[in-house]
């Protein structure tokens, strides 16, 4: 059965890992066709590059900032004319994807460093804001086109030095939700999917590097792994225009609540 998907434009930002990297991937198995963003370039063209192998109808990608407004409408504009080249203003976007984001240290509000809240608003709230203004001319006129804003348990219930990222996340929730509403009588759907602890790059970004402490979060539990994150944003892209999938919260059988994580003991010879 050909896929719902079959050579829909997909845009997914901050593709050069985790669940936007899983996502390209798990898209193009659909025979989507992909432009793909985020701030390591090396990274994202061999992302794309996999997601040809992987049956894409095609793979685009290109340097974005989403924390910056000039460098997110110049990847609006390159977009626009990649998916319609000679008449960009025809052009039209399936499905949006607000990935890009993360966590940046787990300092208490008391300890708290300005260039970490920055950033982590800059991102996961203001790059949110950033991309959906500037892709939404090519979504309006587009009923059953879908954005799919990647949230966060964190933003639903806060943990101890996760002040800044967990409001964060819950902005993302509430831009999520008022945005519906804005957009209610287009047809356009708006989702917010929500995992819980996941092993990506996210634990090393948020402690700057450190591996250890990184590999330590997700040490004799089970995580979500980011194709199954990837998996859920294929669901909830291909369900049929008329339905919208508000809210996916996800977690890991092992994650029973934010703070309750099964681990199991390391085995003794
Ligand atoms: P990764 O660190 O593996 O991926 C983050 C991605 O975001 C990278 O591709 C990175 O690319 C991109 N990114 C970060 N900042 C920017 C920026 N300013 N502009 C463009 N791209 C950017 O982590 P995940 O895959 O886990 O994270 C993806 C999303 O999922 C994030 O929003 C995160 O908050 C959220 N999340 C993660 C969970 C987890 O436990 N892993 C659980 C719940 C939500 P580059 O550095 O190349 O720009
Ligand atoms: C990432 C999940 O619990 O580390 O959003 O904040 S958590």
């Amino acid at each position: 059965m050909t896929s719902a998907l079959k050579n829909k434009w997909i845009l997914i930002t901050g593709a050069s890992s985790g669940f936007g990297a899983a996502a390209a991937r798990a898209f193009a198995a659909e025979g989507a066709r992909l432009l793909l963003g985020a701030r390591r370039v090396d990274r994202l063209e061999q992302v794309a590059a996999e997601s040809r192998q992987a049956g894409a109808a095609e793979a685009h990608c290109r340097g974005l900032d989403v924390c910056q407004t000039a460098s997110v409408d110049a990847f609006l504009a390159w977009a626009r004319q990649t998916i319609t080249p000679r008449q960009p203003s025809d052009a039209r976007l399936d499905v949006l994807i607000n990935n890009a984001g993360g966590a940046l240290g787990l300092d208490t509000v008391a300890q708290g460093k300005d260039e970490d809240w920055e950033g982590m608003l800059q991102s996961n709230v203001l790059g949110v804001l950033r991309m959906t203004r500037a892709a939404l001319p090519l979504m309006v006129s587009n009923p059953g086109s879908s954005i799919l804003n990647i949230g966060s348990v964190a933003g639903r219930v806060a943990y101890e030095g996760g002040a800044a990222y967990c409001a964060a996340k819950a902005g993302e929730l509430m831009i999520t939700r008022a945005l519906r509403l804005e957009l209610n009588g287009t047809g356009v759907r708006v989702s917010t999917i929500d995992p819980g602890m996941a092993e990506t790059e996210f634990s090393l970004v948020r402690f700057k590097g450190d591996a250890d402490r990184a590999h330590k979060v997700y040490e004799g539990t089970q995580p979500l792994l980011a194709q199954d994150v990837a998996d859920i944003l294929v669901w909830v892209a291909s369900r049929p225009p008329h339905v919208n999938i508000d809210e996916l919260l996800v977690k890991s059988v092992d994650q029973a609540a934010i703070h309750k994580v099964f681990r199991r003991k390391p085995k003794t010879e």
